[in-house]
């Protein structure tokens, strides 16, 4: 297995300080050093940290009810391209915000590299599915889901120094889990445009096994399509995941998180992870770590840690 680690310290997608110390703070935890512990050997590249610069063009252009508009569409750039780079090497590319704003550079790189054969498991509290035009915060952390849908393209303004990035995901490629704080308007393009939303109801009736096999049925019938899963940490309970900008209460367990990316690691086909929204400025110390730990735990889950433990090498000699 081959893996790339790219860290993306951007927090101007929310309003809060610290989500950009995310990445900084989870390699420090030891992120790679786990990943090394795991029984199947992994080729892990560390590609830092993407850094961008707004161009003078973008410097001034400013788009109604999109805070941060010009840094937005700079990073998300050269995110898109690094991710892009990272997946064509054959690595899957393992993302760490930084807020979920990045979704849009992370799922657009993961399309280019695969010709559009990406299917998208959002896991998070949110949808992520407003434009500037139904956000009542005009942070882009809101919506990078709509930025990336075919089907709301028309409901855009012009985005000047977003060319790079076409809208080509169709929605019906895309499947939430973990929903349990969606504002009125996504729920309304949910129901309208009748998009995979399984809520933590879903979870709740069916169990996490029952509703990935679900999302996968819809979004991938055929088992053929690279895997990209966006998991935004407040998908976790706020008891599990404190120290993240909007935690919520009734969320996922650590437990359903690490079961929902076991199953996604053994279908061979997960390309990207994003593991977004971890804020090491909110909360006290043993709840940073709590909250980085469960992200460790998620990732290493992704890449075929097992609960199991490790086989021993030669059997015949106990
Ligand atoms: C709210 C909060 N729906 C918004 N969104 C997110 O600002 O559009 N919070 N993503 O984490
Ligand atoms: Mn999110
Ligand atoms: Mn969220
Ligand atoms: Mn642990």
């Amino acid at each position: 297995l081959k893996v790339g680690v790219l860290g993306v310290p951007f927090d101007k997608g929310q309003a809060k300080k610290g989500v950009g110390n995310g990445p900084e703070f989870i390699r420090k935890k030891g992120l790679l050093e786990r990943i090394a512990e795991i029984e199947q050997k992994i080729d892990v590249k560390d590609y830092g940290d993407v850094s961008y610069k707004i161009p003078d063009e973008l410097q001034k252009e400013i788009v109604p009810n999109m805070k941060a508009y010009a840094d937005i569409a700079a990073c998300n750039f050269e995110v898109s391209k690094m991710v892009e780079d990272i997946i064509k090497t054959g690595r899957i590319c393992i993302t760490l915000g930084g807020d979920h704003s990045l979704g849009v550079g992370t799922v657009d790189g993961h399309i280019k590299a695969k010709n559009e054969n990406v299917c998208v498991i959002w896991v998070d509290a949110h949808a992520d599915l407003n434009t500037n035009k139904t956000s009542s915060t005009g942070n882009v952390h809101g919506m990078p889901m709509a930025l990336l849908a075919t089907e709301l393209s028309d409901y855009w303004p012009y985005l000047p120094g977003m060319d790079w990035q076409k809208p080509v995901l169709s929605l019906r490629d895309v499947a939430y889990i973990g929903l349990r704080s969606v504002d009125t308007y996504e729920r309304l393009v949910i129901d309208k445009l009748g998009i995979n939303a399984f809520g933590m109801e879903d979870i709740e009736n069916f169990g996490i096994n029952t509703i990935v096999e679900m999302a996968l049925n819809k979004i991938d019938p055929a088992g053929e399509k690279s895997i990209h899963v966006s998991f935004d940490i407040d998908s976790l309970d706020s008891l599990e995941a404190p120290s993240t900008g909007t935690a919520l209460r009734g969320g996922m367990t650590l437990r359903e998180g690490i079961q929902l990316m076991e199953i996604l690691y053994r279908t061979g086909r997960l390309g990207a992870l994003d593991l977004v929204e971890v804020n090491p400025s909110i909360g006290t110390e043993t709840e940073v770590n709590r909250t980085i730990d469960a992200a460790i735990h998620v990732i290493m889950a992704a890449l075929g840690h097992c609960r199991r433990g490790i086989r021993p090498k030669n059997v015949h000699t106990l």
